[in-house]
């Protein structure tokens, strides 16, 4: 694993502390500052609005190096786009369904992504607004109809991490169609005039710690250590999709949200900060790494993740383990990058190991870059009562129950996309 090599001595200090015990308990939160996202590093203030570029190029260049690492190209040459079915009739008549595979070099033997696309049958004028969503299980997982493409990628039974060296091969069975269904209420969306194009992450680089020999990293080399982990990698894949949307006229690509939960949600976030094309960025339930400020040490801490899932980050990242205050960057900053676009911050109030109120907290200090790009964020200083969602140009809610994806965060995102 050479690309670990360079970090070893900080990892073997930073895991010593990664079995202290996780802090449940507010009154056991640290004091901290956090860094201001309307200074510059040089300790001048952004002032207007005219400042802000710069010091939005500043800060997406501290989380590159600190966080997530560079994504080292864009559209890559020779990607091009296969259609490969298209049905005029799906959901009894009130929708489309297509699968386009995008494929990242000239031919068809180099890596792709698969995607769904789900339309409404009659779109808006100017196209229907569309949610560009990370899934799981593969695109058979969000809905249980036969007539979308069994996934043959590489698959995790559960979303628990392997065991170093262990990698256990689930290829999907008939009996995993619309796994997670309930994730992703076609109906409910397609009524609201919306489109749905979702891809599976694993197409993009599959969820284990394997050196990048394999995914999107193998096309482009492996990453070095300031460079690209599997979160850089989904994120995009996020915006390849976006690439495929534009030229779809029955999309309006002025009105497209990218949206994950989880460690997607964190992918969401990463891909609508580098990528102002997506117009509202949703975090569902993303925690640590995510939406929620580090500094808190609340839950899930930056050495756990780096520890449980080593290929997520960059390795730059791993020497914040246990050492959060010096980070040059906190996760608030990463919501002002999407600014002044709409951000939609989702938590549930089960959901402890994500800190919901490390979450909220960091669309609450997000709040001033939006106020100088004229925008009105969360109007509120306190958490809100469960399911009250809030905010305007960021919002946010709590919700009842547990770490998932449910009909009332999917009913506040459609709330919120038709507004734009
Ligand atoms: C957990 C991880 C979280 C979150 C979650 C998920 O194991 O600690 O940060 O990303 O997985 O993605 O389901």
């Amino acid at each position: 694993m050479l690309r670990y090599l360079s970090v070893l001595p900080l990892l073997a200090s930073s895991m010593m502390g990664a079995d202290e015990p996780v802090i449940y308990d507010e009154a056991k939160v640290p004091s901290y500052t956090l860094p201001d996202p309307l200074r510059f590093e040089n300790g001048e203030p952004v002032k207007t609005s005219a400042d802000w570029p710069k010091r939005r190029a500043e800060l997406l260049g501290l989380f590159e190096a600190h966080v997530y690492g560079k994504t080292p190209v864009g559209r890559p040459a020779g990607m091009h786009f296969e259609p490969r079915k298209k049905i005029d009739s799906f959901l009894g008549g009130k929708a489309t369904l297509e699968e386009i595979r995008i494929h990242f070099r000239e031919g068809d033997d180099g890596p792709f992504v698969d995607v769904l696309l789900i339309k409404p049958a009659k779109p808006a004028v100017g196209g229907a607004p569309a949610f560009v969503g990370v899934n799981f299980t593969g695109n058979h997982g969000v809905h249980p109809s036969t007539e979308i493409t069994l996934s043959t990628a590489w698959m995790r039974e559960s979303n628990e991490p392997e065991k170093k060296g262990q990698v256990i091969d689930h290829r999907s069975t008939e009996a995993s169609r619309g796994n997670q269904a309930s994730r992703w209420p076609l109906a409910m969306i397609v009524d609201a005039g919306c489109a749905l194009a979702t891809f599976y992450y694993g197409d993009i680089d599959p969820d284990f710690d394997d050196g990048f020999e394999n995914g999107i990293h193998a096309l482009f080399g492996k990453p070095g250590p300031a460079e690209w982990g599997s979160i850089g990698a989904w994120a995009w894949g996020a915006s390849r999709v976006m690439d495929y949307l534009e030229t779809d006229p029955a999309i309006d690509s002025k009105k497209v949200a990218v949206m994950g939960h989880s460690r997607l949600g964190k992918t969401a976030l990463w891909a609508g900060a580098q990528d102002e094309r997506f117009a509202m960025v949703i975090s569902n339930n993303s925690g640590c790494g995510g939406a929620a400020l580090s500094r808190r040490r609340f839950g899930e801490r930056v050495g756990r993740i780096n520890t449980s899932f080593p290929h997520w980050f960059a390795d730059t990242f791993h020497q914040y383990n246990e050492n959060e205050a010096a980070l040059p960057v906190d996760q608030h900053q990463l919501i002002a990058l999407i600014a002044p676009r709409l951000v939609y911050v989702a938590s549930a109030v089960e959901d402890e190991w994500a800190d919901p109120r490390g979450e909220f907290l960091s669309a609450v200090h997000a709040g001033p870059v939006y106020e100088l790009l004229g925008k009105k964020g969360l109007g509120v200083k306190e958490m809100p009562e469960l399911n009250a969602a809030v905010g305007e140009s960021i919002r946010y809610h709590i919700r009842s129950g547990k770490h998932d994806v449910t009909d009332y965060d999917w009913e506040q995102y459609l709330k919120a996309i038709a507004g734009l």
